[in-house]
């Protein structure tokens, strides 16, 4: 049995608890929308000048889900997403530069109600694709009827430059049916381009601080 009939089979047994999970965590990503949306406003406010160019929010596909608990060797039942899969919510914001990933994380994780999982910085320790970016796990709480949930959400922030580079890395993850010699030297091109945009973001912030001090 393939994964995704594997999840699908478990949709039919737990349909109603997997939608009403779907749903906790849809009301995370606002949770944590709102917030990133209070600090853009405050910093504003503050120096003239707007911390985050987007954000875009998304749950997990269901594909995703199923190959990631299987891969995982995770059972399939929706207790086993909610208790593995800590990026089944994922809020995705792009900053001017870098080290307005790094504040923003910071100020995010800094709140009284929001609670730090786990942090990987491919910022600091690229990833060996070339992928740069900052990932946190942040658990919130959220709200209901009946009393408060908390739920796990993954936050990845990265400058425009990074984000340049990790769309279109991910537009040629899509062409497969690359043969391998063209795959290996689109790979290592990919890499050299990565640092290229490292250079910039540095030496755009070096600039940014000359201009307004650090
Ligand atoms: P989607 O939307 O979730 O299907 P693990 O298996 O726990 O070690 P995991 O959970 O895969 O690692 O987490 P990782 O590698 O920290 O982050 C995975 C996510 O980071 C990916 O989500 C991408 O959004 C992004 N990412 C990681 N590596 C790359 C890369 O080389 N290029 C690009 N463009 N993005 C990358 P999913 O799972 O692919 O997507």
């Amino acid at each position: 049995m393939s994964a995704i009939d594997e999840f699908e089979a478990m949709l039919d047994r737990e349909e109603e608890a997997f939608r009403r999970l779907m749903t906790y965590y849809q009301c995370a990503i606002m949770e944590v929308e709102t917030k990133l949306r209070v600090f853009d406003a405050e910093f504003r406010l503050q120096h003239d000048r707007n911390p985050i160019e987007s954000v875009c929010s998304r749950l997990k596909s269901q594909g995703s889900m199923a190959e990631k608990m299987a891969r995982k060797g995770f059972p399939m039942s929706v207790e086993s997403i909610e208790h593995n899969l800590f990026d089944v919510a994922g809020v995705r914001v792009v900053c001017a530069l870098p080290e307005d990933a790094y504040a923003l994380a910071e100020s995010l994780v800094g709140q009284d109600d929001v609670a730090l999982v786990d942090r990987r910085d491919y910022i600091a320790s690229p990833k060996e694709s070339g992928y740069r970016s900052l990932h946190v796990i942040v658990e919130v709480p959220i709200f209901l009827e009946r009393g408060k949930r908390p739920m796990k959400v993954e936050v990845q922030l990265r400058s425009i430059a990074q984000n340049f580079w990790a769309a279109l890395d991910h537009q040629l993850q899509y062409k497969k049916d690359l043969d391998p010699g063209e795959e290996a030297a689109i790979v290592a091109e990919l890499k050299v381009l990565s640092d290229a945009a490292a250079d910039l973001d540095g030496r755009m912030q070096a600039l940014r601080h000359r201009i307004f001090g650090s």
